[in-house]
């Protein structure tokens, strides 16, 4: 079993990019078109990608199977440009069953949640940012039955049919639990209840919990948090230097649409919007 990374150490100066949350999916080929195109001409010497890259992933023998040309197609995009630029993959709640098979068809190189990144003369920690949102309770009772060993070997030996059939209940326990939480943020709006924090979590909104992040930041040494998950990008202000830069999601057909890397270049961290070029 290959050990994810949890330092990685970046000599020279090539831009380095970092995306999530492609939630890439046969069914939307606008984003996978978009996202190829991207994986052709960045200049990036390195990407990383933060998690829920693919919308499901229900075990990487899945690649063997006859539904799977659209992974196999993703899995060679990324082994070409595997050839001219180094790929990091971290998990995200939707793809944490990828392991030593995916990445090594990929010729990607796996990271702990979190790690950190030494680069152009700075440092910063990475991670996907679901394991930071402490408010939402229920989500991680079930994050941490389903990332144990244990219950993943036992999962992993169900048939693929069968694996496929509980990952598609459980995509619409996790929509319905959305709806229900966004339900009562539309009755507690009508009736005036007004507090950012009650209309985060009553949006299901659950964001990445601030001390939890300043307390990280400190254990690393850094003043620098890069993730995604939430779908909130931007960059958030934490205690004194520190701060929460938050990765977008992707949407080749949302209006407009949503197709960003952040880039780090010459020691600064900028947006890259490619729906503008
Ligand atoms: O993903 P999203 O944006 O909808 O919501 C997430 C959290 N939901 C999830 C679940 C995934 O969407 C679905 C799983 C993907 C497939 C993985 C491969 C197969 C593994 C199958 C595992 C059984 O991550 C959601 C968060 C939200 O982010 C925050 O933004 O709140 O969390 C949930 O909805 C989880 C519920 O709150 C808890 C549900 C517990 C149910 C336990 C059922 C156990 C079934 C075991 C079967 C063997
Ligand atoms: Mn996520």
């Amino acid at each position: 079993m290959h050990r994810p990374l949890k330092d990685i150490d970046i000599e020279g100066s090539g831009c380095i990019d970092f995306i999530s949350d492609l939630h890439l999916q046969p069914s939307e080929m606008a984003s996978f078109d978009a996202w190829s195109r991207y994986m052709h001409t960045t200049p990036a010497s390195s990407l990383f990608i933060l998690g829920d890259f693919f919308e499901v992933w229900a075990g990487d023998d899945f690649l063997e199977s006859e539904y799977a040309d659209f992974e196999n197609r993703c899995i060679r995009v990324l082994n070409d440009a595997s050839k001219r630029m180094a790929i990091f993959f971290m998990a995200g709640n939707r793809d944490f069953l990828l392991k030593d098979k995916a990445l090594d068809a990929a010729n990607m190189k796996a990271l702990e949640d979190p790690c950190i990144l030494r680069a152009q003369g700075a440092q910063f920690v990475l991670s996907h940012g679901d394991a930071m949102c402490l408010s939402d309770v229920d989500y991680l009772k079930f994050r941490h039955m389903v990332r144990d060993e244990g219950w993943q070997t036992q999962f992993l030996a169900k048939p693929l049919q069968e694996r496929l059939a509980i990952a598609r209940a459980m995509r619409v326990k996790s929509e319905e639990e959305k709806a229900k939480y966004r339900k009562a943020f539309e009755t507690a709006k009508s009736t005036n209840v007004e507090n950012s924090n009650s209309e985060n979590t009553l949006m299901g909104l659950h964001d990445v919990d601030t001390e939890f992040a300043n307390s990280t930041l400190e254990s690393l040494h850094c003043n620098t948090l890069i993730h995604g998950h939430t779908h909130r990008p931007g960059e958030y202000p934490l205690l004194g230097e520190n701060r929460r830069i938050v990765l977008s999601d992707w949407d080749a057909l949302s209006q407009p649409a949503r197709l960003e890397v952040l880039r780090l270049k010459d020691g600064h961290l900028f947006r890259h919007n490619l729906a503008a070029h």
